[in-house]
């Protein structure tokens, strides 16, 4: 809850930085204006209508997982072993001598394994002991503002040679975590029908509870522009996706009672005793679904299996290169 307080916060305080900012633009301009009616010598203005620009983009991405499946409980805890490649599709429109808006999509998959990134001779041992895992792939659609520090008040050609930026904005996306199911049903003897198969886990209700799979974000990073030619732009950027979940990995909250769910569900739900020598002997204690006995501290309902307290989150790490749109128009017209 704080962090989200948190995340709000910041948004606000970068909403009225941003209409600060645009404000002064606005006083600015009004000044530029006064200005230029009375030095009117001809055609002449402020951000007129020929500097405003719109362009088309492609970018390639790296995403990075940050949630209960990390390597340590840390916030910012990631196992860069599963960054994770993604393309996205862009267009833009540049409004002012310091502002662009965005729209992109982004096809985006994110990874995490308990088994691979924590040990179980650390103090990550309860995170090997309760081996989960995920994949989620996503469709993210977002409109995010950049804002520029170096400013250009004339048109696309005169852009400068390269600025750092900052954005911020909002993202709506599908996700769908799965895991692989395991080779048999808890009983550890009959085979289960999907041993092997990526399995859907948001219908398994795996914590008794359903969630969304369509969710929102919100982006926010910063990085720099850098001019390769007349109409081509190369963005850098770095930023994180603050969602308003915790299910990306399915792992939230606690164990519900084994009986409650399906036998695919019970299968998906608890894995300990996919390690190997587990449940371990001393700490065998039978669970609520006769004749299975799970690890002491796991399995059971009220068994810590994630932790609430802090949303997932994912960091994306992006290199776009943009292309503007109606360039020769322009030559044209002002040759
Ligand atoms: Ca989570």
């Amino acid at each position: 809850m704080r962090k989200l307080c948190f995340a709000l916060l910041s948004v606000l305080f970068l909403v009225g930085l941003a209409y600060d900012s645009f404000a002064q633009f606005n006083r600015k301009a009004i000044k530029r204006n006064n200005k230029n009616i009375a030095n009117y010598r001809g055609k002449k203005g402020g951000f007129g209508k020929r500097n405003v620009y719109t362009g088309i983009g492609f970018s390639v991405n790296a995403l990075n997982y940050f949630g209960d499946l990390a390597p340590t409980p840390s916030t910012f805890s990631t196992d860069i072993s599963f960054t994770a490649p993604s393309i996205g599709l862009s267009a833009f429109h540049r409004f002012g001598p310091r502002y662009t808006l965005q729209v992109q999509y982004l096809y985006a998959s994110l990874q995490g394994s308990d088994k691979e990134s924590a040990s179980k001779d650390d103090e990550n041992v309860f995170r090997y002991q309760r081996n989960l895992s995920f994949r989620n792939r996503m469709h993210e659609l977002s409109a995010v503002a950049y804002f520029d520090l170096f400013e250009n008040q004339a048109t696309y050609i005169s852009r400068v040679g390269w600025t750092p930026y900052a954005y911020i904005g909002l993202a709506a996306f599908y996700h769908n975590p799965q895991a692989k199911a395991p080779a048999n049903e808890l009983d550890g003897v009959t085979s289960l029908a999907e041993a092997g198969q990526w399995v859907d886990l948001q219908p398994l209700k795996t914590e008794g509870n359903s969630y969304s799979l369509i969710q929102f974000a919100v982006p926010f990073g910063a990085g720099a522009r850098f001019r390769i030619n007349e109409v081509f732009d190369l963005w850098a950027d770095i930023g994180f996706r603050y969602t308003f979940t915790d299910y990306l990995d399915d792992v939230s909250g606690n164990y519900v009672d084994l009986n409650t769910l399906s036998t695919l569900g019970q299968a998906m739900a608890y894995r300990t005793n996919e390690l190997a020598g587990y449940p371990t002997p001393g700490l065998s204690i039978p669970s609520e679904l006769a004749g299975v006995n799970v690890q002491a501290g796991y399995g059971r309902a009220g068994d810590q299996r994630g932790s609430p307290k802090q949303n997932d989150i994912y960091m994306v790490t992006s290199i776009r290169l943009t292309y503007i749109l109606g360039a020769t128009f322009h030559k044209a017209k002002f040759r």
